[in-house]
């Protein structure tokens, strides 16, 4: 049978890419439940031509489900996940709440798709800033394995929410017009400005919780906890989609032409890499489609051994940086293939 299918935190922005991901792709659903906060229940949503009423997600709200896709943040999928395990569905987690939890598997499809007949209830998405370098850096790591890489990246809005993106809107709107501007969600002057991923940052080594993340993630996800990881994670007044400044140093030495070659064949990528036009990926053309967009692709002329090449990448941060991949998991989950 097709699948029940609930969304807890159908209000977010990435509840929102869920459903208009699903509709896009045709993912069969007999039933779809909308859940939010006490805050959102009773408005509806659309969804293939029916109004749905959203109701409040409690523990009880998983009766009867088959998948449920939670993204509204770690605190909801720590207290409400293991109640629709309990009820029988399979959880597909867009929170950082179980990534690191060795009964979880960490899954990017076009990576790692063999982990998720192992799920114990729960399969965690990973992080966009994580998805977003793999997909490229893995068709690569298989060949030639990488034993370090250096990333910078350059974090859209949406990372932290719709609100988040308005926000972005409404600081650049009153810079513009010369007035002053109260933040309510990001902390810091947003309009025209760059600052550290504002998350905790571990007293230790001086890094924020986001470049923790893509450090320990892309360890679990690669399957190698021996590849030296250097990361920088910032937010720029970009809407939707990340950038990202990659240098990896391969155990063998790498051509560009080979890595050219290799991004030409490899899923879920799509270079832009036209040096003639100065054309390379940007969240303007990374925005609404499902590519992580590669270019720049050059050796890094600091290494004289030809082990070593940079890259800049863009994805689409509520896509493939969370709701596609996720949806794409479910595509793949063990009773959808009995459907
Ligand atoms: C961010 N990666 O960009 C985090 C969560 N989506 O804020």
């Amino acid at each position: 049978h097709e699948p029940v299918v609930a969304i807890a935190g159908v209000t977010g922005a990435v509840g929102a890419e869920f459903i208009a991901t699903m509709d896009r792709r045709a993912f069969p659903v007999r039933k779809l439940k909308a859940l939010a906060s006490a805050r959102s229940a009773g408005k509806t949503i659309d969804f293939r031509g029916e109004r749905i009423a959203i109701e409040e997600l409690t523990e009880n709200s998983f009766e009867g489900v088959d998948i449920a896709l939670f993204s509204a943040g770690g605190g909801i999928s720590r207290k409400f996940a293991p109640a629709a395990v309990k009820a029988g569905a399979v959880v597909v987690d867009n929170s950082s709440a179980f990534r690191m939890d060795p009964n979880v598997p960490l899954v990017i499809p076009e990576i790692n798709a063999n982990r998720i007949r192992e799920h114990k209830g729960i399969i965690a998405n990973p992080n966009c800033s994580a998805i977003t370098a793999l997909v490229p850096l893995w068709p690569i790591h298989r060949q030639n394995r990488i034993k370090r890489m250096i990333v910078s990246t350059y974090q859209a809005a949406s990372g932290a929410g719709a609100a988040a993106m308005e926000e972005l809107v409404e600081s650049t709107r009153a810079y513009l017009d010369g007035r002053p501007f109260t933040p309510k969600v990001i902390p810091l002057p947003y309009a025209f400005n760059v600052f550290s991923h504002n998350t905790a940052i571990d007293p230790e080594t001086g890094y924020n919780d986001e470049e923790t993340k893509v450090i320990k993630e892309t360890r679990k996800i690669f399957e190698d906890d021996q590849i030296a990881i250097g990361v920088t994670c910032v937010r720029v007044p970009v809407l939707r989609a990340h950038c990202e400044a990659i240098t990896f140093e391969c155990e063998k030495p790498i051509t560009e032409d080979e890595v050219r070659a290799i991004m030409s064949k490899a899923p879920g990528v799509k270079i832009v890499d036209d040096r003639a036009k100065n054309y390379f990926p940007m969240p303007i053309d990374a925005s609404g489609q499902d590519d992580v967009l590669v270019g720049r692709i050059r050796k890094d002329l600091s290494d004289p051994s030809g082990r070593s090449i940079s890259m800049f990448v863009s994805a689409d941060q509520l896509l493939k940086g969370a709701a596609l991949n996720a949806i794409q998991i479910a595509e793949l989950l063990p009773q959808r293939a009995m459907a």
